[in-house]
């Protein structure tokens, strides 16, 4: 019988031969691998050899295998066949330079490739269609296969390749500041992949794909522990526990290292000392580095916090930094390892009084008569500016200070003071701006990446280091988007001169699809973003003007100042601005070669960009684009605030274009940002205009249109606080539930036009407790939400206030707005304002 198909069917065919977009976690980021789909490419993908072959059976080019086995699985539809021997028709052939001349002798090998560069090679031999993938190492031939993998993601061609890729610098490594009890230092993304517990944990699955990710972006070193190391790190119990993270590491190429504390010899060592020249101390590190070789035999070394942030270090002994780091580097010395001492040592007790004193200057102080004491296999890791990883900085003197000592640089992928990753922040344009930065040191062409790389100075060792706190969340950082920094980091770290855009297009393509309207959105979005971010937070050179004493989140102008950090701003009544001048200021400027140096000391040239953290100068001061630096800080916040109000437009426009999962946790937080976008505004303006005491000439600073206070509505329950600081608050007040379990409510009377309008809800949502919200017009209950986004406080404040939009109610003269606040633990369901408006076009 034939099947009788009813109408309903041939209404839906159109539909059912679309492929559906599945929902997708992130977990897989940009190596989803989804089927290509157009006709072209198939068919040119379709000649690729049916054959993969491995010339030698090391982890890596097992993995090199196996990930091409899957890529092409996944993107073409094809299951390759594996062999680890030549086989008479085509093949993908992979192997080592050693390894290829011995299976096709003859073969001329890419002699202009270094250690980890990979040459990707389509060729007949013999009448056979031969994709060559070879490097001098192992670990070249598996970036090799990723390479290839992504020409076919971009849906790039292939039957004609011949790419040969170095890498720019030999060290490319991350710095994840997991503490062995299972917290991360700074981590936005849940708790360690690595510890529980003071334990490596038993499935390190994710640590094992943790490494597939960094090696298919060039990274080949992972430093797994906080620089503020725990020393149980390096006891014989914990050794072998290290040892399984290495081997979930290896057959990715990516290197195992540590942080230590130099305390070690004392504090588990039994000795009496850590006097990095006492030879009992030198015989203990050689002891436990031998110990570590003998069960991690391709150990990458330490990482090394010291005199810094109460870390202990050479100073109790009146040794150098170069002591300290060369007795670790002797003792790696003689396995291949090396020894990388963090540059950020500063002295937090500063006497903020003294207008002379400046942290500025420390790591230059600190490191720069140094220059030349450091052992071959130590470098020294510099930070990218000469603070801490704010959202702008000018980079780092001490970058051009040290010509006889290797140098990696250090950036942040963990979005410490640039959002936390609920903030797109993207950071791939800043990097990019810091790595080619011109020091003309000896008035030469010395950009930084240059410098870094080892380039410059003729350094055998050099490179990148980025900090990235990946956690369990299944999005490895905790949002989406935010995995462009880290995709960003590793290829500008293989190659500081691809355009950020370039990446930006690439990671959107394989992370999303190929759809020119998600391409177009989502890069328009990461290339605005840190630009949006710093607008909105601290323009000028100001750096993010955070609560710099807890969370680093969200505002608070003046913790920075009178405090012994010396992030200070020097801002009082009549200007603003740290004076790091030679003439009259604290001679930081002078510790960059002599032309830079000429274009920041004086206000003519130094660039508006940076203007605040070079001078100190009054509010009414006129910038280069011809504003002044008052009405810039009004303007700065109020449009970038503005446009973060757009993030969450433009990416609903991507609705049904991304998978539906994705889609919702990327909107809830650009919708989250744009809320508190508006709370980082109002927090710096109303300041600024209080220490001023100038109007916003536009008038928008200190008025609210629509808002009615917390502290004006008809309270039940609800008592009215202060918050601190004052500018976190609109008011300075909120309202608190200090009565539970009994419920609060705050209501209004509404008494504006009739017609469709946007409620906002300022509340805090304090990390405590997750407090209930209902929102009531009349007596129909319009929304009701959970206070439990996990902000990084437990007061009412900056880092805690939150917006909700209840969009498109229609209200009537007359109507009541009520709000029932349920609290629960120490979340009080605060209350700040609710504004209402006119829907936005
Ligand atoms: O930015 C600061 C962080 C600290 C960090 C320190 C460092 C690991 O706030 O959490 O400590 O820098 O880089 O050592």
């Amino acid at each position: 019988m034939r099947p009788v198909r009813s109408r309903l069917f041939w209404i839906l065919l159109p539909l059912l031969s679309i492929v559906p977009i599945q929902a997708e976690t992130g977990y897989d980021a940009w190596l989803r691998y989804p089927p290509v789909t157009e006709g072209v490419l198939i068919d040119a993908y379709g000649r690729l050899p049916a054959t993969i072959v491995k010339l030698d059976n090391s982890p890596t080019l097992t993995s090199a295998q196996n990930e091409i086995v899957r890529g092409v699985r996944g993107m073409l539809g094809r299951t390759l066949r594996m062999e680890s021997r030549p086989v008479q028709g085509g093949m993908i052939l992979l192997g080592t330079f050693a390894a290829v001349k011995q299976a096709l002798p003859g073969t001329a090998l890419a002699a202009d490739l270094i250690t980890d560069g990979y040459w990707l090679k389509a060729t007949v031999t013999g009448g056979r269609h031969v994709l060559l993938i070879t490097a001098p190492n192992d670990r070249g031939v598996l970036y090799g296969a990723f390479a290839l993998l992504r020409h076919i993601a971009l849906h790039e061609r292939i039957d004609q390749l011949d790419e040969k890729s170095n890498p720019y610098a030999p060290l490319r490594w991350v710095n994840q500041w997991d503490n062995l009890d299972g917290s991360i230092e700074r981590g936005y993304a849940g708790r360690s992949i690595f510890f529980e517990d003071n334990h490596v944990l038993a499935d390190l699955t994710r640590a094992a794909d943790y490494a597939r990710l960094l090696a298919s972006i060039g990274i080949n070193g992972c430093t797994i522990n906080n620089v503020n190391a725990n020393p149980r790190v390096l006891t014989p119990e914990f050794l072998p526990q290290l040892a399984r993270i290495a081997a979930a590491f290896r057959p990715w190429g990516v290197e195992l290292s540590i942080s230590v504390d130099l305390g070690s010899p004392k504090t588990i060592g039994g000795l009496n000392t850590f006097d990095p020249l006492d030879p009992l101390v030198a015989a203990w590190w050689k002891q436990r580095v031998e110990e570590i070789y003998r069960i991690i035999p391709d150990f990458g070394g330490f990482v090394l916090k010291a005199d810094s942030e109460g870390r202990v270090g050479p100073s109790t002994y009146g040794r150098t930094h170069a002591d300290a780091a060369n007795v670790l580097a002797a003792a790696l010395k003689p396995h291949g390892g090396i020894v990388v001492y963090r540059g950020f040592v500063y002295n937090h007790h500063l006497d903020w009084r003294n207008l002379k004193n400046d942290r500025a200057r420390a790591a230059y102080d600190n490191f720069h008569d140094l220059d030349g004491k450091f052992a071959a296999n130590a470098a020294v890791q510099i930070k990218y500016g000469p603070i801490d990883f704010q959202v702008r900085e000018p980079v780092s003197p001490l970058f051009g200070g040290l010509k006889h000592t290797n140098e990696t640089i250090e950036l942040q992928i963990t979005q410490e003071y640039t959002g936390q990753q609920r903030h797109l922040c993207y950071l791939v344009p800043m990097w990019k701006q810091v790595l080619d930065f011109d020091l003309r040191v000896n008035g030469g062409d010395t950009p930084v990446k240059q410098i870094v790389a080892g380039k410059t100075f003729h350094r055998p060792l050099g490179g990148f280091v980025g900090v990235a706190n990946v956690g369990r969340d299944l999005t490895w950082l905790g949002y989406d988007l935010a995995m462009a920094n880290l995709y960003g980091f590793g290829r500008l770290a293989w190659n500081p001169n691809l355009a950020a855009r370039q990446i930006t297009e690439e990671w959107t393509r394989m992370t999303f699809n190929d759809d020119p309207r998600v391409i177009g959105t989502i890069v328009h979005l990461e290339m605005e973003s840190w630009k949006v971010y710093e607008g909105y937070t601290g323009p000028l050179g100001l750096g993010t003007l955070t609560d710099i004493l807890h969370g680093h989140y969200g505002p608070n102008i003046e913790s920075a100042e009178r405090n012994g950090w010396g992030q200070w701003i020097r801002a009082d009544h009549k200007g603003i601005g740290m004076d790091r001048t030679l003439a009259t200021g604290t001679g930081y400027i002078g510790q960059y070669p002599p032309e830079v140096a000429r274009q920041y000391e004086s206000l003519e040239t130094c660039p508006d960009h940076l203007l605040l953290f070079m001078h100190h100068v009054p509010y009414t001061h006129v910038l280069h684009s011809g504003k002044t630096v008052i009405q810039y800080v009004y303007d700065s916040h109020y449009d970038a605030a503005e446009e973060a109000q757009q993030f969450p437009r433009w990416w609903q426009a991507l609705q049904g274009r991304v998978d539906e999962q994705r889609y919702r946790a990327v909107l809830d937080k650009l919708d989250y940002q744009a809320g508190h976008a508006i709370v980082w505004r109002d927090a710096v303006s109303t300041w600024f205009l209080r220490e001023s005491g100038i109007a916003d000439a536009k008038g928008r600073a200190g008025h609210f249109p629509g808002r009615v206070e917390a502290e004006s509505m008809r309270l039940d329950g609800y008592t009215v606080e202060d918050v601190t600081p004052s500018e976190d608050a609109s008011r300075g007040k909120a309202a608190g539930c200090n009565t539970a379990p009994k419920n609060c409510t705050a209501s209004y009377t509404y008494r504006g036009k009739s017609g469709w309008h946007d409620i906002d809800v300022q509340y805090f949502d304090a990390n405590t407790g997750v407090a209930r919200f209902e929102l009531f017009v009349g007596k129909q209950l319009v929304q009701s939400w959970a206070a439990d986004a996990g902000l990084p406080s437990n007061i009412p404040n900056g880092d805690t206030s939150t917006r909700k939009r209840i969009a498109g109610i229609e209200l009537q003269p007359g109507d009541e707005i009520r709000i029932i606040g349920e609290p629960n633990g120490g979340d009080n369901a605060s209350l700040d304002y609710i504004e209402i408006k006119e829907p936005a076009p």
